[in-house]
């Protein structure tokens, strides 16, 4: 396959790069997390977002050593940040191929090791479909068995079932912004504000801290902020950006 052969040299090459999306406190609008989004930098196509190649590489073994390299590079800047902001953390996509390989655990573990790093330090991103049917729920105890926290991302998108979120051992529960966007829908009986009010108590029983993906309006934010959604992310705070062009906050809803 002659996308897989360009990803695979790309890797060699060292073309891919990391951008970070903030993720707030939703009351007081400070930096808690970092998302860590994959881009790749293609000599003639320029930056290439995620969106055009991890979906094909996501079917291949290609996706194994690219996320190791993601893992790593997370794990290397976040060691930097964290000499000035210790609580930091980053969070990492993880596909479920990658999240099926045996070894997957411990490629988390030599990041974490490499770069001193507490086990907290980073959360890994899991969608719901990696963890349907009993292998991916095996797949993910085992992670989270070792103390690595986990994600629910994109919840609402999938064949999202309320019924299996107290089985599975998160940390947050990350709404997808379709959701989201939903909220001021015009037609009452079409918004999603009662769902996404639900998800929030139920997580919150569950013992999950709730992330709000895609928050674009203050309105958005401020809806979200009184029924204590925990963490906001989304154009409203901040677009993913390169390390040295990231903004920092606090961020005060307008
Ligand atoms: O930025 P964009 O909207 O194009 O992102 C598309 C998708 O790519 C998102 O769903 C995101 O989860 C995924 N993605 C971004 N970075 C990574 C990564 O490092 N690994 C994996 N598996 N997926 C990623
Ligand atoms: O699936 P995942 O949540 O990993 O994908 C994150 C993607 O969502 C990134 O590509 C990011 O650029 C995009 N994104 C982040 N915030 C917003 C937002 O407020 N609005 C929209 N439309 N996309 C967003
Ligand atoms: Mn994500
Ligand atoms: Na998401």
């Amino acid at each position: 396959m002659e996308l897989e052969q360009a990803l695979r040299a790309a890797l060699d090459r060292a073309e891919f790069c990391l951008h970070y999306q903030p993720i707030v406190d939703a009351a007081t609008g400070e930096v808690r997390a970092l998302e860590a989004l994959v881009r790749w930098r293609h000599p003639q196509l320029g930056l290439v977002p995620p969106g055009r190649f991890i979906p094909l590489i996501e079917g291949t073994d290609l996706i194994v050593p690219l996320g190791a390299w993601v893992l790593r590079e997370a794990a290397r800047q976040l060691r930097v940040w964290r000499r000035e902001r210790p609580g930091l953390r980053v969070s990492v996509n993880v596909a479920p191929r990658q999240l099926a390989q045996p070894g997957f655990a411990e490629v988390v573990q030599a990041a974490l090791d490499e770069f001193s790093l507490d086990a907290e330090a980073l959360i890994l991103e899991v969608t719901e479909g990696a963890v349907l049917g009993q292998d991916g729920e095996a797949h993910v105890s085992r992670v989270a068995a070792l103390g690595l926290p986990l994600a629910l991302d994109d919840f609402g998108t999938g064949y999202s079932s309320i019924s299996r979120l107290h089985r599975l051992p998160a940390c947050w529960l990350k709404i997808d912004r379709s959701l989201i966007q939903d909220q001021d829908a015009a037609a009452p009986a079409r918004s999603s504000r009662p769902i996404v009010r639900a998800l929030i108590t139920f997580a919150h029983e569950a013992g999950v801290q709730v992330v709000a993906e895609g928050v674009e309006r203050p309105e958005q934010w401020r809806d979200l902020r009184g029924w204590g959604c925990d963490l906001i992310q989304g154009f409203v705070v901040a677009r993913p950006a390169a390390p040295d062009d990231l903004v920092w906050g606090p961020w005060r809803l307008p």
